[in-house]
C-alpha cells in the first residue's frame, strides 16, 4: 500500500520518476484513481501554491511541479472516466484572457470528455473574441471558462457580455470555475453554472443539456 502523502512529496521534490513509479505502485494495490488525483496530486499542488506564495518555491519549479502533475494525470486519466454512453453536448473550455493556468482546466475537458461529452479545449489565455468564433465554429451548446487568477476573474463577465452582444446567448449555456470562483461570483455575472472541481463540472454540463 503507497502512502499517498509519499506521492504528495515526491511532487514538491520535483521527483518525477519516483513520484510516476509510486502512483503506478499504488494502482497495482488497488488505490482508487481519484484518490490519488485529490489527494496525492492536488494536495501536491496546493502545498506549491502555499510554498509559491511565501516565496518558498518560484516561478522555474512550480512549472516543474505543473509539468509532473501533469504527468501524473496522464498515468490516471483512464481511470477516472464516466459513464460515455452517447454524446450529451459540445463544450468550448478554455482559460479566459490574461490567464495562463491550464492544468485544473484541462481536468475539466478530460471529465467531461469521459462523460461523453464533444469537447473543444481551445487553450489558455482566450479573448472573449476568440471564445466567440469558436463557439460559431464548432456549434457549441455549453461555454465552460476557466479562471486561477482573482484578476482574470472580471474576463468571464466580459466574456459572457460578448456572448451575449454576438446574439448567440440563449443558445450557449455558460458554466465557470477555478479556484477563486465561487456560486456567488457566477449568480452575480450570469454564468448558467458554477462547479468547484472537475468531476462535477462533468455532472453539472450533462444537466445543462438535459
Ligand atoms: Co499561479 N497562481 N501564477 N502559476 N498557480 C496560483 C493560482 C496562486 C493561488 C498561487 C498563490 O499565490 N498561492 C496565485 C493566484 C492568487 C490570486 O489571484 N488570488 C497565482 C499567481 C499569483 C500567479 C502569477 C501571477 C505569479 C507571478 O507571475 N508572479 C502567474 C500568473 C500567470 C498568468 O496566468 N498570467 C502565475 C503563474 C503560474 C505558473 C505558470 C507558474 C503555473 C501554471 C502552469 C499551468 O497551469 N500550466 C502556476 C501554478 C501551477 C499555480 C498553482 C500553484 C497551482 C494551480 C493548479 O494547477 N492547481 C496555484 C496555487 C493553487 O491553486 N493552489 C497558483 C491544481 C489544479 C488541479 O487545480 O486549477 O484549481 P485548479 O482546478 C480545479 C478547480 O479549480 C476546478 O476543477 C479543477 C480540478 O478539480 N476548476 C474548474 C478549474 N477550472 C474549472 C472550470 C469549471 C469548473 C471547475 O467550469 C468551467
Amino acid at each position: 500500500m503507497v502512502d499517498l502523502k509519499e506521492i504528495t512529496q515526491t511532487l514538491l521534490e520535483l521527483d518525477e520518476p519516483k513520484m510516476l513509479q509510486l502512483i503506478n505502485k499504488a494502482l497495482e494495490s488497488g488505490t482508487p484513481a481519484d484518490e490519488i488525483l485529490n489527494d496525492g496530486l492536488i494536495a501536491g499542488m496546493d502545498i506549491v501554491g502555499q510554498k509559491m506564495e511565501n516565496g518558498d518555491m518560484f516561478i522555474p519549479e512550480v512549472l516543474m511541479a505543473a509539468q509532473a502533475m501533469s504527468k501524473g494525470v496522464e498515468v490516471i486519466k483512464h481511470l477516472l472516466a464516466d459513464d460515455a454512453s452517447s454524446s450529451k453536448g459540445t463544450v468550448v473550455i478554455g482559460t479566459v484572457q490574461g490567464d495562463l493556468h491550464d492544468i485544473g482546466k484541462n481536468l475539466v475537458a478530460m471529465m467531461m470528455e469521459s462523460a461523453g461529452l464533444t469537447v473543444h479545449n481551445v487553450g489558455v489565455d482566450v479573448s472573449p473574441d476568440k471564445f466567440i468564433e469558436l463557439i460559431k465554429e464548432t456549434n457549441a451548446n455549453i461555454l465552460c471558462l476557466s479562471a486561477l487568477l482573482t484578476t482574470t476573474m472580471p474576463m468571464m463577465k466580459q466574456t459572457i457580455d460578448a456572448l451575449s452582444e454576438s446574439g448567440l446567448r440563449a443558445q450557449v449555456k455558460v458554466m465557470v470555475g477555478g479556484a477563486p470562483v465561487t456560486q456567488e461570483f457566477a449568480n452575480v455575472i450570469g454564468a448558467d453554472a458554477f462547479a468547484p472541481d472537475a468531476g462535477s463540472a462533468a455532472k453539472r454540463a450533462k444537466e445543462l443539456v438535459h
